[in-house]
Order: structure tokens, then C-alpha cells, then sequence
């Protein structure tokens, strides 16, 4: 009855507050729902109305995020964050498409189809929900749309305000582990992040070739807004020139800077001045991605992507593993968009296993779990580094104990601390930064030296426009097409024709198109690979507007 009474009241707020004003269907895609911010009011509610139904599914605090991440200011999104920090679980992603693409009059049908699909008894829970957003001018409003769901659910929603993607899934594991993984507060998660990055970087703040101070581009948005914090905290141990952090509403966020406009142009960002061999990094609109480049004496710019940062943190860690003596299993999970010569680098050269999964953090996410210590970078600059509770306590005992060797006891208290510095829920660009600047330091390095470890192989990324992109569908981590059917041989055959060529095509999760990517020795031979392979899936899986052109 209390539940009738309860879903009545969503109901009435529903229909005068937040109506569906969108006919389409909108779908709850790799990173949740993201669209223009005009239409995502009733959405927001709905997902205030699911976050609370989850949190009292699974007896957790669960967190609500807002942002579109690296998308132009007028998108804006929302995804679902789960107990333990991680993406929300995909048998949900299809609750909460459902949920929100029911008419008005049938969302408290909807709903009670899941309290009884899943036997949520407790309904009168006041379960936390925990809720973020980024710095869209659109932001506040959909938050308080988020809110209203979560109390009209009789959920008790606590707003974190302005915060990053990874801070919010900080908050949300701080929360259910009883505040084990640390405080649940911005202050907290400065304060773990920077003690840790002090205590591994001592008292001498420069290495060898190493320089203590970075160039970083904000991209206008909250990576902007949270480093002034971290700057001021981290005093002189590491000078964090900023650049990019136009106040909110400027309409510049994303704009020709930040993360994925320098990964995917393959360019210098605006607003940034073009200073030879200087370190320079970018963030994302929420910062959950990370990328590190340079201008060389010839102006010439190079890319240290998440594939870089991958191995570079790979090796780190294996070589801080070996100096304790502690036997721990360490792996690297990437995606089929990893470069091969990163690859190669990894298991010929640091001789560590890589696992390959499907684009999307989630699947990244959940191989690395399968190892002591699993890295995860998607190319883009998302990842981060996951450690087995078992084996933290391992390291913990060890250290404790009295039987290693100043040399193993000195390794095991830094890895320990280097645990600390990482925010293992999610990929962080602030966390991410701290890990890079670390293990430069630690080895004495500049950018230069970063980047000589393996030459990238040219790649090419390509769209193809088609009427829908769900006629392609990929098997073995999206390296190959098993419909529409004979694409697949096309592409084998193509890739034939190049010296150490690679191509795979996949559909997108977050926009209506078909990705190519290709790879091959020479520029040339990529540039024409790529085109060829775009060709074909325009003919053969229903390409639209002008077809792609091949160069002779
Ligand atoms: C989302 C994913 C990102 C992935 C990208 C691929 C999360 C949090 N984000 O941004 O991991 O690389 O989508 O986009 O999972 P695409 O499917 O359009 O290529
Ligand atoms: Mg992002």
C-alpha cells in the first residue's frame, strides 16, 4: 500500500514536473545517456526515480553523474554509478533504458515491474544516493531534476555539487566501505591522493633529466576548476602550469582542447603556448581521461596517449614488484584502438600479459580485476590500475613483518604508497597525472625519454555514415566482423595487400555511426588502408551521404 501511495506521488511529479517531451526512444549507451540538455529533464528524473530502486536493490550507497564528458557544451548526460565505484551493471543499463523511455502514465507500471522483478522488499529505505555534475550551464538544472526523482522515490540524495567523474565514484566507494578507501569528502580525496604522491616523491623534487613542472589544459571544465585546488596542496613538489580554465557557461569547454580533441586531431591544443620539449597533458570535460604531448625543437607534435601511459606504468610496476619479492601477478588490458607497437613493447619487451576486450571502461574494468594487479588504458587516455584486495593485504602484511630486506621493505612501502596515489574505481586524469609525474620522476625522465621506448605504427580512425549502424556486429574483442556477412573477408583481404597491417571496423556505442580503424607501416599505406576499409563498409553495410574517397 505504502508503495502504491510512494509511485503515486513519482507519478504526479512526473506528469507536472518533468513530462516526456521526447518521442524517440533514447538509449542508456557505453557511458549512459547523453544528449542535448533540452531533452534531458524527464530523463534525469527517471534516473533519480532508478538510482534510488538500485541502492535499495543492492543495500548501497549509489552515485548519479552529470556530465557528457568530452561532448560541446549543449549535451549534456547522465550515467549510474555502482556500490563499489564501478560502472553500472549491464543487466540494469537495459532497466534504465526502459525506464526512461515509458510514457508517463506507464512509469509506475515500469517501476513496480522492477520492485517485483526484483524482490526490493525495502521500500521505505531512505537509501543514499550520492550525486555529481560537471560544469555545464545545463548541469544545475538537471541535477535538481535528479533530486526531485530521488526524493519523490524517498531515497535521500547528497549533492557533492561541481565535482570530476572519478571524485564522485571516490565518494561512492569511501561510502560503502565504511570510509576504508578514504574520506568521502573533496578534501579527503586531495588529501589521500597528494600525501601518498609527497611521501613517494620525498624532499628532491627534480631527477635527472626529470623537470617538476607540467603544462596542463583544463579543456574550460571541471579538470580546470579542480586543479587550482590540487596546485595549492601540492606546493613545490610539482608545478602545475594551467591553461584552458575559461569560467563556466564561456562555451568553450572541449573546444579545441582537452583530451579527446588532442587524441583524436592529433594536435596541439588552443591555449596553450607552444613551448619546445615542454611536458604538456590534457583532461577531458570530466576528467576521466588523460593524455601527455609535446612540440619537438621542429615544432614537430608527439602524442604519449593512453598506450603510453599503459606501458609506462606497467613497467613500473613490475619493476617496484620485483624489488619487493613479493609474488604478485600483474596483466594489461587493452583494447583492439591499442596501438600494435604498444602491444608488442609489452609482452615481447616488459614480457607482461595483455588481455584485449571490447571498447567501454566497464569491460576494461573487469579484466583487470582477474589480476593481482591488472593496468587498464583505453588508447583515449581512460584507465587506471586495479589491485586485488588479497593482494594490498599481502603487501600490508609484508611490510609489517619483519623479515624483508631494506631493499624489499623500501619497494613494498613505496608500491603501498603508489596504491594510494591511484583512485582505483574508475580512470582518473587527476590521479593519472600524479602516477605519470611519479614514475618520471622516479626514473629520472624527460618527455622524450618517456616516448623512446617503442615507435608508434601509423593509425588512421575513420567514420562511415550509415542508415543503421546495428547491421554490424563484431566477435573476439571487436577485431572481427561477423555481420554484415563477406565484410569480414573483404577487410582480410585488404589488409593483405600492407606491410604489418591491421584493420578492425566496429559500430559505435555513443554516436549513429561505423568506426574504422586501421594501422600499417607507412603513413601512406594506413592513410589508404583506412579509406579502402571505409569504402567497403559503406557499400556492403548501408552507407548514406557522399561514400568515402579512396586515394590512388
Ligand atoms: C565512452 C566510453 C569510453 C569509450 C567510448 C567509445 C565509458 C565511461 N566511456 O566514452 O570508454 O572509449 O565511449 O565511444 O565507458 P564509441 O563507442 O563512440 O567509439
Ligand atoms: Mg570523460
Amino acid at each position: 500500500m505504502a508503495n502504491n501511495n510512494r509511485l503515486r506521488t513519482v507519478y504526479a511529479f512526473a506528469r507536472e514536473m518533468y513530462p516526456k517531451t521526447v518521442k524517440t526512444d533514447i538509449q542508456y549507451g557505453t557511458a549512459g545517456f547523453r544528449t542535448r540538455a533540452t531533452d534531458l529533464a524527464y530523463v534525469m528524473y527517471r534516473m533519480g526515480l532508478l538510482a534510488v530502486l538500485r541502492a535499495r536493490y543492492k543495500k548501497a550507497v549509489v552515485g548519479v553523474m552529470i556530465t557528457a564528458s568530452h561532448n560541446p557544451e549543449p549535451d549534456n548526460g547522465v550515467k549510474l554509478v555502482d556500490p563499489h565505484g564501478e560502472m553500472l551493471e549491464q543487466s540494469w543499463e537495459k532497466l534504465a533504458t526502459r525506464i526512461a523511455n515509458v510514457a508517463d502514465s506507464k512509469l509506475q507500471d515500469a517501476l513496480n515491474d522492477i520492485i517485483k522483478e526484483y524482490n526490493i522488499e525495502n521500500m521505505n529505505d531512505r537509501a543514499e544516493i550520492v550525486v555529481g555534475k560537471d560544469t555545464r550551464p545545463s548541469s544545475p538544472s538537471l541535477s535538481k531534476a535528479v533530486t526531485d526523482g530521488i526524493l519523490a522515490m524517498g531515497g535521500k540524495p547528497i549533492d557533492y555539487g561541481i565535482v570530476t567523474t572519478p571524485q564522485l565514484h571516490y565518494f561512492v566507494m569511501c561510502k560503502n566501505t565504511n570510509r576504508a578507501y578514504g574520506q568521502p569528502t573533496e578534501e579527503g580525496y586531495y588529501r589521500k591522493l597528494i600525501n601518498a604522491f609527497k611521501k613517494v616523491r620525498g624532499d628532491s623534487f627534480t631527477n635527472g633529466n626529470y623537470t617538476n613542472r607540467v603544462m596542463y589544459d583544463g579543456a574550460n571544465g571541471v579538470g580546470a576548476k579542480k586543479v587550482k585546488y590540487l596546485k595549492e596542496a601540492l606546493g613545490g613538489s610539482l608545478i602545475v602550469d594551467m591553461y584552458n580554465d575559461e569560467i563556466i557557461g564561456s562555451g568553450k569547454l572541449n573546444y579545441l582542447c582537452g583530451a579527446d580533441f588532442v587524441k583524436s586531431h592529433q594536435s596541439f591544443p588552443t591555449g596553450v603556448p607552444k613551448e619546445a620539449n615542454a611536458r604538456c597533458c590534457s583532461v577531458d570535460g570530466d576528467a576521466d581521461r588523460l593524455v601527455y604531448y609535446y612540440l619537438d625543437d621542429n615544432g614537430k607534435f608527439h602524442l604519449l596517449d593512453g598506450d603510453r601511459i599503459a606501458t609506462l606504468i606497467a613497467a613500473y610496476l613490475k619493476e617496484i614488484l620485483l624489488k619487493t619479492g613479493i609474488d604478485l601477478n600483474l596483466g594489461l588490458v587493452q583494447t583492439a584502438y591499442a596501438n600494435g607497437a604498444s602491444t608488442e613493447y609489452i609482452t615481447k619487451e616488459l614480457k607482461v600479459p595483455v588481455a584485449c576486450v571490447s571498447t567501454g571502461v566497464k569491460h576494461l574494468h573487469h579484466k583487470a580485476q582477474e589480476f593481482d594487479i591488472g593496468v587498464y588504458f583505453e588508447a583515449n587516455g581512460h584507465g587506471t590500475v586495479v589491485f586485488r584486495p588479497e593482494a594490498k593485504t599481502r603487501l600490508r602484511e609484508a611490510f609489517q613483518a619483519n623479515n624483508l630486506s631494506p631493499d624489499q621493505k623500501e619497494a613494498t612501502e613505496r608500491l603501498l604508497n603508489v596504491i594510494d596515489i591511484i583512485n582505483e574505481t574508475v580512470g582518473d586524469a587527476i590521479s593519472d597525472m600524479l602516477l605519470v609525474e611519479t614514475i618520471l620522476h622516479s626514473k629520472g625522465w624527460d618527455v622524450r625519454e618517456w616516448e623512446a621506448a617503442y615507435t608508434d605504427y601509423p593509425n588512421r580512425l575513420m567514420k562511415v555514415v550509415v542508415t543503421d549502424r546495428n547491421v554490424i556486429t563484431t566477435a573476439d574483442a571487436e577485431r572481427t566482423c561477423v555481420t554484415p556477412e563477406g565484410l569480414q573477408n573483404e577487410i582480410d583481404g585488404l589488409v593483405a595487400k600492407y606491410r604489418s597491417a591491421r584493420a578492425f571496423v566496429r559500430p559505435s556505442g555513443t554516436e549513429n555511426i561505423v568506426r574504422v580503424y586501421a594501422e600499417a607501416a607507412t603513413r601512406e599505406e594506413t592513410d589508404k588502408l583506412a579509406a579502402e576499409v571505409a569504402r567497403k563498409v559503406y557499400d556492403m553495410a548501408g552507407g548514406c551521404g557522399a561514400p568515402p574517397e579512396v586515394p590512388q
